[in-house]
């Protein structure tokens, strides 16, 4: 979609810290890290928000959860991650391109809200 940053990197258009990539699926390192790994993994597809996943796209989406845990492998994340999404202003969504963080390398707050 166009004027969309997250598309413009999964299509190489925007520099970043690419950490896995394939047909529908691509992960790269957040440009502010709130831990010591902080990975992005959006589908390549445009879809605005889990709001908007449907019987229609989701497969995409079963896909990354697929490639979370091979990166967890790869990352050696053996004692733990956590997979976030942030939907809509309550919940503090900023980029609106569908993105799952998945961090590690710290011990993580017990509060999610
Ligand atoms: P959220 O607040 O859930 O919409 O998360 C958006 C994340 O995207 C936030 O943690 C910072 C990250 N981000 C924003 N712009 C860029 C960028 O240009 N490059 C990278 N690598 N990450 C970005």
């Amino acid at each position: 979609m166009e004027d969309c940053l997250f598309c413009k990197i999964a299509a190489g258009q925007v520099p970043s810290d690419k950490v896995y990539e394939d047909d529908t699926v691509y992960a790269f390192r957040d440009i502010n890290p709130q831990a010591p790994i902080h990975v992005l993994l959006i589908p390549k597809q445009h879809i605005a928000s889990s709001a908007d996943i449907t019987a229609e796209n989701s497969g995409v989406v079963a896909h990354i959860f697929e490639v979370a845990a091979e990166l967890a492998k790869q990352l050696d994340l053996k004692d733990g991650f956590r997979i976030v999404t942030n939907s809509g202003s309550l919940g503090c969504q900023s980029v609106l391109h569908l993105h799952f963080h998945l961090l590690s390398g710290r011990q993580l707050q017990d509060q999610m809200g």
